[in-house]
């Protein structure tokens, strides 16, 4: 394959004569390594369409635009390059703003490409007339119109190169139907060289603080993953013996069976530590907005950027630089401190390996649970049998998919997906498409609550027409669980949370060409997962869940 390089400067060399703008659009998609385009038709984009089919880009069509970009999404998240959509003028682009939204949120380097009425008639009342500007600036890093055929190059190349710039992040630029059918001559800027990044100020000083640390812990995020900072905090973790937590992108950053990985022991680790380290992540509601640490811990912050200046408790130590630079300064300070924390005898492990584990004895027995309709966990205790090591697993759903972040055990940076902070329904199938087209070889499990099925279900018609193998699994407990059950606890009843008991969400699938499966008791689970992932097509297994289990939650919401 050629590089980037390469490719840039092929294009810049056929630049020689003028060409249409959808063919400027794809060749610099090209230009930066771009193999895919995750899009739902519309007029305004055809020239667009037109210039991947001569570019060789692959374009994917969805049932819906939010799907078009969380596949998009999907896509970043499984390679961290670039993921990129078009949305046609107007509905598509509105379609897209809650993807957008959560792409911000997770620093996803979605790149949304908008059809947009023509230029020439601005104003007169187009089809599709609307200025999208305004209402997706707010959401992006950067969000511009093209005015110029010959711009185009220009213009979309930013708008790859700044979504990924860290800290990643959704950028938007629209091209009018005028401007995008027109030719022009123009050739395709070089991407950027991106020079190694700078360690954050005060970074001794932090290293030494967890060098002298009794009880440290490191608490890492999505930030860790965009940063590609996985290898330099395994080894700073190592140098010192840390115990290590994970949320979000985080998670697989140091692999579920490293010695120095806990989840049981969060609550316990995080506010008994002297000293912690809190990497790419904010002190936002899923870390108690700073409440999970001790008052007494030390927090040193590590990020690309400084925190929030809203936040509710300020870190002592506020690192902002390069986060793979910092930590590897951080750990030559430290190996040149006195880093010698006996690994034999060491009671801080020791007590949270016995807090891992004692907690892990107490759910064996809803992991062997053999009521029917099923204990959700009972699900993915079959399913750790039957995923390979580098499985992509993708959470879409309420109690569902929280039990999913405590049971799926992943081994590898960017194998589990969920919507993230923003917390958007739907987003699953999508993210599946998109990490499917990224990883053909690889398993993909989507992990789907019944209320979620409901708002992207059709993309099992996307899967079936692209021959995209993903196993769905339905948790079916006929009800929006995460809403029902705190409802009934606060007002004794609950309302507008209820679905159809038992609806067959497999037929559906099945109609769509997918390979589909009931599971009502226990024992059919395991040859029901079995034939789904031997399918060799898309697969929806549909798992009746007990309504009466009450995920045990404890976060504070807002
Ligand atoms: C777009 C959107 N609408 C509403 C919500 C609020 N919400 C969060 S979880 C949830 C229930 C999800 O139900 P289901 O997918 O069936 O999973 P379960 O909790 O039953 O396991 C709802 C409605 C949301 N997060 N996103
Ligand atoms: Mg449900």
């Amino acid at each position: 394959m050629a590089t980037t390089e390469e490719t840039a400067k092929g294009a810049g060399e056929e630049a020689g004569g003028p060409v249409h703008g959808g063919r400027l659009v794809a060749r610099t998609l090209a230009s930066r390594g771009v193999s895919h385009l995750f899009t739902l038709s519309g007029g305004h984009l055809f020239s667009i369409y037109d210039g991947c089919k001569a570019e060789g880009i692959e374009v994917v069509d969805t049932r819906h635009e939010a799907s078009a970009a969380w596949a998009a999404e999907g896509f970043a998240k499984a390679t961290r390059r670039a993921g990129v959509c078009a949305l046609t003028a107007g509905p598509g682009v509105t379609n897209g703003m809650s993807p957008m939204a959560g792409a911000q949120q997770n620093r996803s380097p979605l790149v949304v490409l908008g059809g947009r009425a023509p230029e020439m008639r601005w104003g007169s009342g187009s089809l599709q007339e609307i200025d999208h500007v305004p209402f997706v600036s707010p959401l992006t890093k950067s969000a511009q119109t093209v005015k110029d055929t010959a711009h185009i190059p220009q213009l979309t190349a930013a708008a790859i190169d700044e979504a990924l710039e860290q800290p990643s992040g959704p950028t938007f630029v629209d091209y009018p139907l005028d401007v995008v059918f027109q030719e022009a001559e123009a050739g395709v800027p070089e991407p950027p060289r991106r020079s190694a990044g700078k360690a954050a100020d005060r970074s001794d000083e932090a290293a030494a603080l967890l060098a002298g640390a009794e009880r440290p812990v490191i608490m890492a995020g999505t930030g860790l993953y965009w940063a590609h900072g996985e290898e330099e905090l395994r080894a700073l973790a190592e140098a010192h013996s840390i115990p290590v937590f994970l949320n979000g992108m985080g998670r697989g950053c140091l692999p579920a069976d490293h010695e120095l990985y806990f989840s049981r022991a969060r609550g316990q680790g995080l506010k008994e530590a002297d000293v912690a380290l809190v990497v790419g992540v904010p002190l936002d509601f899923r870390l108690g907005f700073g409440a999970s640490f001790g008052e007494e811990t030390r927090i040193v912050s590590l990020d690309v950027e400084p925190s929030r200046p809203t936040a509710t408790r300020r870190p002592e130590i506020e690192l902002a630089g390069d986060i793979s630079a910092t930590l590897a300064s951080m750990l030559e300070a430290a190996a040149s401190a006195d880093a010698e924390r006996g690994r034999s005898a060491n009671p801080w492990l020791s007590a949270l390996h016995e807090t891992e584990s004692t907690k892990r004895e107490s759910e064996v027995s809803d992991l062997t649970d053999e009521r029917a309709p099923l204990h959700p966990v009972r699900i993915y205790a079959e399913l750790d049998d039957l995923l390979d090591r580098d499985a992509i697993v993708i959470g879409d759903g309420g109690d569902f998919v929280s039990y999913a972040g405590r049971f799926i055990q992943t081994y590898e940076p960017g194998a589990w997906m969920d919507p993230g902070p923003y917390g958007c329904l739907g987003a699953g199938p999508g993210q599946a498409i998109g990490a499917a087209k990224a990883h053909p070889g690889r398993q993909i499990c989507l992990l789907l609550g019944d209320g979620a099925f409901g708002f992207s279900g059709m993309e099992f018609d996307t899967m079936a027409r692209h021959g995209l193998p993903v196993v769905g699994i339905v948790g079916n407990n006929g009800i929006w669980a995460l809403e029902h059950h705190p409802m009934k606890f606060l007002y004794g009843y609950s309302m507008a949370a209820e679905l159809r008991p038992a609806t067959r969400y497999d037929e559906i699938a099945e109609a769509l060409g997918c390979h589909s499966e009931l599971v009502e008791k226990p024992d059919e689970l395991r040859p029901a997962l079995e034939r789904a992932f031997g399918a060799g097509k898309p697969a929806l297994v549909n798992v009746l869940t007990d309504p009466e289990v009450v995920y045990p939650r404890k976060a504070v919401l807002a």
